[in-house]
């Protein structure tokens, strides 16, 4: 037998002799014959489902290297416990969000979980032209607990200057979105790829410099600022969902960072899905797109309305303290204001940045991907990119989702290439 506690990537086969003493595993699944399937189609784990007797549970393990590339690109298997450790406090901070967690391994990089049915991988929903009740709210909620809990906004300093610590020690892995969200789809970077015919469209945004200094700017900010524990990578394959329900997924990417970091990279997740509707259904087009863009304004009218009710109700940080504002007699209102202007000025310029890297930088995203003739695939995607400029060079301006998907639908009349 191979039980142990060391590192081994887990295979189908080997999985039930090496984790049959997990207690926390066995209590789900129950003993004796296991099936067990590896169903990952990320980019760096293993993900698999072990079925037994009493039922199903969720084995996610990390690799120590990116699965997308292969072993010449190293990555250390420590981003499961930051994983695990981001999971916890989004359980605390929005209740019933994430799956529940059953038992963590450190030395084998591994994270027993509930297994969600019969949820999928959004993406592959909104490719497939499927609503999901609740998504806007939920996700809206998600975001602005996460962001307002996770602040000296809410969080005593001592414990969230702990926090900052501990998840600074998350190197590498936020190192490949400085790399690849923030700098690569602005220059020939080794690793990028694009559609043929966007080339026109990739010159105009690569000469630009002020759009590049302003992504820039976003990057310093994102390295710099720990607002808030971000979930670092909450686009629409980290999030799984049934006709009625959701749940987030996968915060590997964790660190602390600006409040408006993940709002902005969803927003951004919506809007590909939107321009690479044309491509993926005849029927009912305009009403899917439809539905899409009020997910957004409803996710963006959640946030806020979430955001300032918290602001009201939880502000215990140092941050605005009442001792200034209402122990005086005086509204904080500006205050809470002055903070969502900055949020969203972060939040729509993350979300053009992250529409440019999906088209040009490694890893892009199936909503585009799954289009094989390129020739239909480079229109879509130049709209997207097209809009991405407008939100980075904008993002100060903006008024709101309204305004930017009301750009998107100008975009997606039009015939950019
Ligand atoms: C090398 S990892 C590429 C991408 O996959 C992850 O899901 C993140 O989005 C990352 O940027
Ligand atoms: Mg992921």
């Amino acid at each position: 037998m191979t039980e142990g506690t060391h590192y081994e990537a887990l295979t189908v086969d080997t999985l039930p002799a090496r984790l049959e003493r997990v207690a926390a595993l066995v209590a789900q699944v129950g003993a004796g014959d296991w099936q067990v399937e590896e169903v990952g189609d990320g980019n760096l784990n293993l993900v698999f489902i072990v079925s037994g007797p009493r039922g199903k549970a969720i084995v996610k393990q990390a690799l120590p290297y990116v699965r997308l590339v292969g072993d010449s690109w190293p990555l250390p298997l420590y981003r499961a416990f930051y994983e695990y450790h981001a999971l916890t406090r989004q359980a605390a901070r929005d209740p019933g969000s994430v799956p529940v967690i059953h038992h963590f391994d450190k030395d084998q990089a591994l994270i027993v979980m509930e297994y969600l049915s019969p949820h999928v991988i959004l993406r592959r929903k909104l490719i497939a032209g499927e609503r999901v009740a609740g998504l806007a709210a939920f996700l809206g909620r998600f975001c602005a607990r996460s962001a307002f809990r996770g602040s000296e906004l809410s969080m005593a300093s001592p414990d969230k200057k702990a926090d900052v610590a501990l998840f600074a020690g998350n190197v590498e892995i936020p190192a490949i979105t400085e790399a690849l969200v923030f700098t690569d789809p602005y220059y020939a970077a080794e690793m990028n790829s694009h559609t043929p015919g966007l080339e026109p469209v990739i010159a105009r945004l690569r000469g630009d410099v002020a759009l590049k200094v302003k992504a820039q700017q976003a990057l310093q900010r994102f390295v710099s600022n720990t607002e808030t524990m971000v979930h670092g990578d909450l686009h629409s394959g980290s999030i799984m969902s049934t006709a009625d329900d959701s749940r987030v997924i996968d915060p590997e990417f964790v660190q602390y960072g600006p409040l408006g970091f993940d709002i902005g990279m969803l927003c951004a997740n919506f809007l590909m899905a939107y321009f690479s509707q044309p491509a993926h259904r005849g029927d009912d087009l305009t009403g899917y797109q439809d539905w899409i863009l009020g997910v957004i304004i409803e996710v963006c009218e959640t946030f806020e309305t979430e955001f300032r009710h918290l602001w009201s109700t939880e502000r215990t940080g140092i941050l605005y303290p009442a001792a200034l504002f209402e122990d005086q007699g005086q509204e904080s209102a500006p205050a809470c204001d002055a903070v969502l202007t900055g949020l969203w000025r972060d939040a729509w310029t993350v979300c053009g940045i992250e529409m440019h890297r999906r088209c040009l930088s490694l890893a892009h995203n199936a909503d585009f991907e799954d289009i094989p003739d390129p020739a239909i695939r480079a229109p879509l995607e130049a709209r997207n990119l097209m809009l991405g400029a407008d939100l980075i060079r904008l993002a100060d301006t903006i008024t709101g989702a309204e305004e930017v998907c009301e750009r998107a639908r100008r975009y997606n009349a039009t015939d950019v290439i």
